[in-house]
């Protein structure tokens, strides 16, 4: 995927000053990074100009030191370019998925309803491939493994006869129906996938496609949609391809939206989409202020935090128990890193800003605490309209969320003793 784009920012990250010089070897090493992640040519290019026109030109935001400052545009022009956030309603409906032979089709039918399995839905899984006996056999297997209804009839090849009967069948609340695949989106599978849509009515349909395609997502998804009307994407396979960011910037460019990726071939290798997380995930980069809040509150009580998932309510927690700045800079005096490594946004989280992420999450309802994974553009206005802030307040309050979590993913139980903050550090690449 992008990994090779988080060698080219430690490169950066371990330069002693971050001149010009510096700067423009790191916009050739991202652009060098994003071609081979096949993503479309003139865009990168318009994204070297950008980020090297911020980086040397803008001045320095206050608090932030110029390695920092670049950093951060790296980050939110990967974020620009991955596009928008999935919009997935947590709500009883109905599901076509289509897409090419391979794409990952019936494996994603079952994660996403393993998804709404877990989020409180009933799942039923319908196999509307009936091309190939084997589809019935996989499909089924994949529903009793993860205790979804299933409809299917073996011997049959008519598949809307089998979505008629799915639907009268299964008595669920999210009812997903795979389909078949072909070689092309040929007159056939056209054919075959509007009259499912006719019958079935669903209110999602998605396509779905494997990483590895790159760039030539973008003219697959504007076919299918044209065919069918696809209302979303699932990215499949991006564990195992180096073009998985340029296939999901490919669909940004067709107006499809990327509601799932797909990373592995378990049930739970599924995530909702979000530029965010994704380019959090593949430059990892820790951000210190959040890891000495992670410190702080390790002070009071570890084993609280280390119980079960880090939500969003530990989160809240956490902010309260900061209490202002200078806490913060006391603590660091303590800390068992240099002082010279010390960033000078350390006091970044300034108390008027823990009052407004605290207003945000009080608008937010117990089940978006529990799963901020939910909170979709809908949401967020409406959080940020019940805090009387701004979407992007309510995006920088769940960013934040996540970079922290990310961290406390990575800590174990053995290393959150005091006495071993060495460890933890080293263990965070510091
Ligand atoms: N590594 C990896 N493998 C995946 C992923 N999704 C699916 N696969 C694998 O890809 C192969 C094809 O997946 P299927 O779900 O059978 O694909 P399909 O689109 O239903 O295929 P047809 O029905 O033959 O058109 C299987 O071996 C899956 O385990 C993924 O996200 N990561
Ligand atoms: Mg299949």
């Amino acid at each position: 995927m992008f990994d090779k784009i988080k060698e080219s920012v430690q490169k950066f990250s371990s330069k002693s000053v971050a001149d010009e010089e510096a700067v423009n070897q790191l916009v050739k090493d991202i652009q060098r990074d994003l071609i081979r992640a096949d993503v479309d040519v003139s865009l990168v290019s318009e994204l070297s100009d950008e980020i090297r026109e911020e980086a040397l030109k803008e001045d320095l935001p206050k608090g932030l030191s110029r390695k920092e400052h670049v950093l951060e545009i790296v980050y939110n022009k990967l974020e620009e370019l991955l596009g928008e956030e999935a919009e997935v309603e947590i709500e009883p409906k109905t599901i076509l998925l289509c897409g090419l032979y391979g794409a990952g089709k019936t494996t994603t039918a079952g994660k996403i309803a393993d998804f709404y399995r877990k989020r409180e839905l009933k799942p039923g899984l319908v196999c509307a491939d009936t091309d190939r006996p084997a589809a019935y056999d996989q499909l089924k297997q994949i529903a009793e493994n993860i205790g979804a209804e299933f409809y299917g009839e073996k011997h049959t090849e008519d598949p809307l006869e089998v979505v008629r009967n799915g639907r009268e069948e299964l008595d669920v609340d999210v009812l997903i129906v795979d389909s078949a695949g072909r070689n092309s989106l040929n007159e056939n599978l056209r054919e075959e996938l509007s009259e499912i849509d006719e019958v079935l009515e669903p209110e999602d349909k998605y396509l779905v496609m494997p990483a590895d395609i790159g760039q030539s997502a973008r003219d697959q998804a504007e076919s299918f949609d044209e065919a069918v009307g696809i209302n979303g994407v699932v990215v499949t396979k991006m564990d195992s391809s180096a073009k998985g960011g340029g296939a999901l910037v490919a669909c940004q460019r067709s107006g499809a939206s990327v509601n799932f990726i797909g990373t592995g071939e378990q049930m739970d290798d599924l995530k909702v989409y979000d530029p965010v997380d994704f380019v959090s995930d593949m430059l990892g980069q820790p951000d210190l202020g959040s890891l000495l809040e992670k410190i702080e509150e390790m002070d009071t009580d570890p084993e609280d935090i280390l119980e079960g998932e880090f939500t969003l309510k530990d989160f809240q927690d956490q902010m309260e128990s900061v209490t202002g700045s200078g806490m913060m800079e006391e603590m660091m005096q303590q800390l068992p890193i240099g002082g010279n490594q010390i960033p000078d946004n350390i006091s970044n989280l300034t108390e008027e800003k823990i009052g407004s992420y605290s207003v945000i999450m009080d608008s937010m309802t117990n089940e978006e605490m529990k799963d901020p994974s939910i909170i979709s553009k809908s949401r967020s206005e409406r959080i940020a309209e019940g805090s009387g802030t701004t979407r992007g307040e309510v995006r920088e309050l769940i960013k934040h969320y996540r970079q922290t979590k990310n961290m406390v993913d990575k800590f174990d139980k053995g290393s959150m003793k005091r006495g071993n903050m060495q460890d933890m550090l080293q263990k965070l690449g510091m």
